[in-house]
């Protein structure tokens, strides 16, 4: 039955490639195919159908490290922001609604002016993921820059150890108004160059950055990638591509899976497994990110499609969108099936989660999420965030085991700067992971009892010393005190 439904897929694509011509089938040609439905609306299901060939996925500005330092300016400040047939007023990095993302490489440093232009909020950058200190110029988010002030970010990127390649993110931290300057579109990617040394095969594929974004418009959230709605990812049959998966979004939880085809996760948070392992489909909460193996299928069009599911208990599920188009053309990179190929790879080097398996408990504690019932006030612990209290204090050296539990009818996460951690329980079902996060999504309670989340994480860095934070990721709900303050004590 799904064959045949594919089968009419390609016939489909296939006759419109023919009206189209040739050309159709090049890149350029994309984007002339695309002026003909310039300014269709894709959310609008009616006109859904016109709205397959978007304009091809661009590749967000980069900035590059060079002889071991990055060195730029970030500049926040308020803009318009163009997204498909309609614009919204911005917060922007550097006056884009995909700020450039910073590549850099173990062992270096980064040096970043931000520059707070913004005519009435403080802001400020953390570092997502990254396993640097909390203090002084590096990932502080305590430093609070004032509307027309600066501050010079010092970043020392260990060599080494905890960190290691993958993807990461930064976005402002100021307590208080962060959900406005990243729905705003303030957040971009952080890439820890290196990933094809822990995994070769990831080395000659051309690699494809897909960040998401989201921002509400006429009632209903719409999805962008690159600051694109509905682009087209072009591959050739059999072909790999490395594609990195970040949602740099600030509230939107979010499942979606492109028809049934497989896509090979190589890395969860910046964060390798031992080898790629196959899923159709992704949910992914702000904050977090898939690096995967993306093999070209037949020749055809497909749809990425968001999947509607239940978050907030009272109000109706967001209903499904094209989030994406891939279009399979062109000669096959391969002949034979590639899967076992993929399959069979396995990382080179040691890797931290086997540190982490093995440390023995020293503490276990649980945290309790809640919120008012007008939803002013997002607690944990019955308390909302005080800048000036520490609510855990840990010895360095111990590794803990901590519960979350969510007595809220809807998604929260749980983020914890500067340190990864392993998910060893869901809902009280026991998860075998085999890689590290920094955020993951914590189910709803239900008419059953609370959701829970089950974590062990390693304060064992001796660079990781002092206060930082651990909050929900959605990022209003931090906003309204859903956020608390551990202290690692050397
Ligand atoms: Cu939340």
């Amino acid at each position: 039955m799904y064959k045949d439904l594919l089968n009419h897929r390609r016939r489909n694509f296939l006759a419109r490639v023919a009206r189209m011509g040739n050309a159709a089938l090049l890149p350029g040609a994309l984007r002339s195919a695309a002026e003909v439905i310039a300014g269709t609306a894709i959310w609008n299901t009616s006109v859904r159908a016109q709205a397959a060939f978007g304009d091809a996925l661009s590749d967000p500005p980069q900035i590059r490290s060079r002889n071991g330092t990055l060195e730029t300016t970030l500049t926040a400040a308020t803009g318009t922001v163009q997204l498909g047939s309609f614009s919204f007023p911005g917060r922007l990095y550097n006056g884009e609604y995909i700020a450039p993302v910073l590549r850099a490489r173990l062992g270096d440093t980064l040096k970043i002016r931000f520059d707070n232009r913004l005519p009435d909020q403080p802001s400020n950058l953390h570092f997502h993921g990254m396993s640097v200190s909390p203090r002084g110029h590096s990932d502080n988010v305590f430093v609070h820059v004032p509307p027309g002030g600066n501050f010079d970010y010092l970043v020392n990127i260990p060599a080494r150890d905890r960190q290691g390649p993958g993807m990461f993110w930064y976005h402002p931290h100021a307590h208080g108004v962060v959900a406005p300057q990243i729905l705003g579109g303030m957040s971009g990617g952080l890439i820890v160059d290196g990933m094809d040394e822990r995994l070769p095969i990831l080395h000659d594929m051309p690699e494809r950055l897909l960040l998401i974004k989201h921002i509400k418009h006429a009632g209903r959230e719409v999805v962008s990638i690159n600051g694109q709605i509905n682009p087209v990812i072009s591959i050739r049959p059999g072909e790999l591509q490395y594609w990195r998966v970040a949602h740099i979004g600030a509230t939107l939880f979010v499942k979606f899976a492109a028809d049934d085809l497989p896509f090979y996760v190589v890395a969860t948070d910046g964060h390798v497994l031992s080898a790629p392992r196959r899923t159709t489909g992704f949910f992914m909460g702000p904050g977090q990110r898939y690096d995967l193996i993306f093999v070209g299928p037949e020749a055809g069009e497909y749809a990425m499609r968001t999947i509607p599911f239940q978050n907030e208990a009272w109000l109706p599920p967001e209903p499904a969108q094209q989030i994406a188009t891939i279009l399979s053309s062109g000669p096959a990179a391969h002949s034979a099936p590639i899967e076992n190929r993929v399959l069979s790879q396995r990382v080179h080097g040691p890797r931290w989660i086997d540190d982490v398996r093995r440390a023995p408990i020293a503490r276990r504690r649980t945290l309790d999420y809640s919120r008012t019932a007008d939803r002013k006030m997002f607690m944990i612990d019955g308390r909302t965030m005080d800048e000036n209290r520490v609510d855990q204090t840990v010895r360095l050296g111990d590794t803990e085991e901590w519960t979350i539990v969510n007595t809220d009818q809807q998604y929260h996460s749980f983020h914890i700067h500067q340190t990864a951690f392993l998910v060893t329980e869901v809902n009280g079902v026991a998860q075998s992971r085999d890689s590290l996060h920094d955020t993951y999504s914590i189910p709803p309670a239900t008419d059953l009892g609370p959701g829970s989340l089950k974590v062990v994480i390693p304060f064992t860095d001796p660079v990781i010393v002092g206060r930082f934070v651990y909050h929900c990721h959605s990022v209003n709900h931090e906003d309204k005190g859903m956020m608390g303050i551990v202290e690692v004590v050397a």
